[in-house]
């Protein structure tokens, strides 16, 4: 629906894909793609924002939370699938063009397992119960929570909203890790490489920035260890996070392109409890 521009996949990609388990294509969307997924980003987030303040309760949908130093933060926002045609169609269709090159078979996205990520403050009061946390990613593979149920050779693929600077907590990968496999340890909620591994394995200076302008997309191998910084600017930086694999991995039903695995096999849709929330303020408005 909104076919990148630019960055085709061509073999030296491929191969860079395969030895550094990651690959960069800078300004892939143009200016005025861009708009779009710029205010379609800011009309789902007062939408969800303006739906919790109405609804008394924060939406499942959105994770936000306050930094130490007080500032709210809107952390991400998942499932996305059903509020953004122009979001899914992404997924559905420009990716897997773009992953052709890179798989065995058709490049199906799990929908249930994409993210936009807003590293936004907000200044608004919520008068919400907000949890205290930050705004970085700790260094992790995603496959670490996959593993044993997931889809094998997953592909996270992230489509830059606005330029991403080291300031604004760019993504950081560790080139070549996506060969080999990291002990992960609990932190909270998440799963974060362990400080032994870290310290034995990881040398902080073959880290690199994913910075770029806004419209670029990083491609990697959901084996591939990353992390980011906290956003030290003013401005948001959003990154939409795909996540997809080749249809022979996938067991199981795929619907339009879509398919929602689930490591119990079911699982209710946030989605289907947060629509009647979002619909009851449309509604009212
Ligand atoms: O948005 C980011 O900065 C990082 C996202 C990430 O690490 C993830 O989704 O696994």
């Amino acid at each position: 629906m909104i076919d990148g521009m630019n960055g085709k996949i061509d073999k030296s990609k491929i191969e860079k894909f395969h030895d550094d388990g990651y690959i960069f294509l800078p300004s892939y969307y143009t200016e005025e793609q861009v708009k779009r997924l710029q205010s379609e980003s800011n009309d789902i987030l007062q939408m969800l924002i303006e739906s919790s303040i109405e609804n008394d309760r924060l939406s499942n949908r959105l994770n936000i939370t306050q930094r130490e130093d007080g500032t709210t933060i809107v952390y991400s926002m998942s499932p996305f699938f059903d509020l953004s045609l122009l979001f899914r169609e992404i997924g559905t269709e420009d990716i897997p063009a773009l992953h052709q090159p890179l798989l065995d078979s058709k490049s199906i996205a799990l929908g249930n397992y994409s993210q936009l990520n807003y590293k936004q403050k907000i200044d608004r009061d919520l008068s919400l119960d907000i949890e205290q946390g930050s705004d970085e990613w700790p260094i992790h593979s995603d496959w670490v929570y996959f593993e044993g149920w997931g889809p094998k050779n997953m592909l996270i693929t992230v489509v830059f909203i606005d330029q991403c600077t080291q300031e604004n907590g760019a993504i950081e990968v560790w080139p070549e890790t996506h060969k080999e496999s990291f002990t992960h340890s609990k932190n909270g909620q998440d799963l974060e490489v362990s400080e032994a591994e870290f310290e034995e394995r990881l040398d902080p200076n073959e880290r690199e920035h994913i910075v770029g302008p806004a419209g670029s997309v990083l491609i990697f191998d959901s084996r591939l260890v990353h992390s980011s910084g906290p956003n030290n600017s003013d401005g948001p930086r959003r990154v939409l996070t795909y996540r997809h694999a080749p249809r022979d991995n996938i067991e199981g039903e795929v619907f339009e392109g879509v398919a929602r695995p689930n490591p119990s096999g079911g699982g209710f849709p946030v989605e289907l409890i947060e629509s009647s929330y979002e619909l009851e303020y449309i509604r009212n408005k």
